[in-house]
């Protein structure tokens, strides 16, 4: 075990919020060291390699906005970029910035333990490392834990096991085989189609059907690239004044209610054509308004219909136990298509659920399925697992979990009471995973740069969210949800898919442009709702 000098900023991840932390606060002078398990950058995309991985923001908008050199320097090749290219991006921006010398792989942080004497937080991780650091960033991402259901009997099985969050990194060949997928969220619906070209069999257990929108992904025209790179900065300002930090997304400013049927049939009918996911916003009321949402869903269970010949098939893949989008909508490449395949079928287990993995393949309560492979596309722990799976103590020795056991408690999804001087990027209570990632990174990592700048400009030791502060924050989040529709859905956004999880709305609804409003309030009020803790005089580091 090594005791190392200390330093002034632990970074845990290095996916675009570690990456963007480290290079950001070490050009602030200060001593950073980010740590990350993977072998790579990349975080969720060095994770989610599966078939079919690939963004669906379009590449253009999800990318780092803070650097012109940055986005300059790079040329996406495609409208929504695959996990590869995305992966690509991120070791440039890592070479441009000369990011690799600070980040230390294949390192797990296990424990993260405010020390109240220094007012340090000691740090250690799995392969030994004991380092101080007066603050500690959390970059760990909101879909990093990818835990596999406890499905009984799945030591038994004889096959192959893959979930979409872990994916192997040399190539899986499903050629001959016969492959069972669980789950039809974004992951399984962006997977089933390229797996059931290559199976020879694809089985597919669905709990919840899902709606999805076509991808309609393409090449980018190197002219039209050319005349965005002008015109980034305009477009990145625009994003941000956005409700989802999307430039690329619009709205027609009324409720769907008010256009005609025809109007409206055109609307869907063109932004379905067009692709992605800024379908959710054809109109300003759709997750607000259960009437004006249904015309929405009508609107692609009628296209699933269409698309999917065997009507037994199409009724099953038809979503109707939750509005569209209170589940995240997902973006597909012949999704429902893939189900007019002579060899892929869709198994209900909604109504016959799964009861046992066997020691060759799987068994619902209507039969038994002889499976080579088995993919779980079953999803995360999301938002709250990354950070529970480390032991994270603050004020008292007080675990983070155990604050959280109700469900997180966060200031503006950034800073949790008791916990000194801990940064959380996108954390809950934050816009998040509502938003462009890529946009609410950067807007929190420059708000912890400044925060920390100005903290060493006035010789201030701590920075700690009130509880007052969190209360009010945290009931404003909620308050914000109910206004939605989006509670109510059975999603991971209220943790619904972990056995056990509190049912919390998690993510900010009020949208990228009110939230940093309001940061933007806290900073001009001298960093209202925190309480900043003068530095002693004699601070001795600790080891
Ligand atoms: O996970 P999910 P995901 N038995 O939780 C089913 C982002 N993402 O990995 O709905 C049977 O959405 C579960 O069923 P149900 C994106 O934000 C982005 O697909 O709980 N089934 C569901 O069908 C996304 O929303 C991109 O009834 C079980 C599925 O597994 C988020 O990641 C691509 C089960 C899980 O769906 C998560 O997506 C991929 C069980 N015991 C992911 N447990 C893009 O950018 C779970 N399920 C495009």
């Amino acid at each position: 075990m090594s005791d190392e000098a200390p330093l002034d900023v632990v970074v845990i991840g290095a996916g675009f919020a570690g990456i963007y932390a480290l290079h950001k606060l070490r050009s602030q002078g200060l001593a950073v060291r980010a740590y990350e398990t993977g072998s790579d950058v990349g975080g969720t995309w060095y994770w989610n390699r599966y078939p079919g991985a690939r963004c669906d923001v379009e590449s253009l908008d999800y990318q780092f906005g803070f650097s012109d050199e940055l986005q300059r320097g790079w040329n996406w090749s495609e409208r929504f970029a695959t996990q590869a290219e995305i992966l690509d991006y991120l070791r440039y921006v890592a070479d441009t910035l000369d990011l690799w010398r600070d980040i230390q792989f294949e390192t797990r942080v296990q424990a993260a333990i405010f020390d109240e004497p220094s007012g340090r937080w000691r740090v250690t991780t799995d392969t030994g490392d004991r380092v101080n650091a007066r603050f500690c960033i959390s970059a760990v991402g909101c879909l990093a834990a990818a835990p596999v259901a406890d499905f009984p009997g799945l030591d038994t099985y004889r096959g192959e096991t893959y979930h979409t969050g872990r994916w192997p990194h040399q190539a899986v060949d499903f050629t001959g085989k016969c492959v069972g997928v669980v789950g039809t969220g974004s992951s399984g619906v962006q997977a089933i189609p390229l797996i059931a070209e290559q199976a020879r069999e694809l089985v597919v257990f669905q709990r919840s059907p899902n709606f999805s929108v076509p991808a309609v992904n393409r090449p980018l025209v190197a002219d039209w690239v050319d005349a965005y790179k002008e015109r980034f900065a305009e477009e990145r300002a625009r994003a941000k004044t956005t409700d989802f930090g999307n430039a690329a997304w619009t709205t027609v400013p009324h409720s769907a209610l008010e256009a005609s049927v025809d109007e409206r049939e055109a609307e869907y009918e063109s932004r379905w054509r067009e692709g992605g996911a800024g379908f959710m916003i054809a109109y300003a009321d759709l997750m607000a308004n259960k009437q004006a949402n249904d015309t929405a869903a009508d609107f692609i269970r009628r296209k699933i219909r269409e698309t999917v010949k065997d009507p037994e098939t199409a009724e099953l893949l038809t979503p109707r136990d939750h509005p569209i989008g209170a589940k995240r909508i997902c973006v597909d490449t012949d999704y429902f298509e893939t189900f007019n395949r002579d060899n892929v079928r869709l198994v209900d287990v909604r109504s016959a659920p799964i009861e046992r993995i066997t020691e060759t393949g799987l068994r619902t309560v209507a039969g038994e399925f002889e499976l080579d492979c088995l993919v779980f596309a079953t999803g995360f722990d999301a938002m709250t697992g990354p950070l529970n799976a480390m032991d994270i103590r603050g004020r008292g020795g007080v675990p983070l979990k155990e604050r959280w056991a109700e469900g997180p408690g966060a200031y503006l999804g950034l800073a949790v009471c008791g916990f000194p001087n801990l940064f959380l990027i996108t954390g809950p209570g934050s816009p998040s995973v509502l938003s462009n990632m890529v946009v609410s990174i950067e807007q929190h990592v420059e708000f912890i740069a400044d925060c920390i700048a100005a903290m060493g400009a006035s010789g201030c030791a701590t920075f700690e969210a009130t509880q007052a502060a969190q209360d009010a924050w945290v009931e404003h989040v909620n308050h914000e949800a109910d206004l939605t529709l989006f509670p109510q859905g059975n999603s991971w956004y209220v943790g619904a898919n972990i056995p056990g999880k509190p049912r919390v709305f998690m993510p900010y609804t009020g949208g990228v442009r009110a939230y940093r409003e309001k940061c933007e309030e806290v900073v001009a009020g001298g960093y209202a709702g925190f309480q900043l803790t003068p530095a002693p005089a004699d601070k001795a580091a600790i080891n």
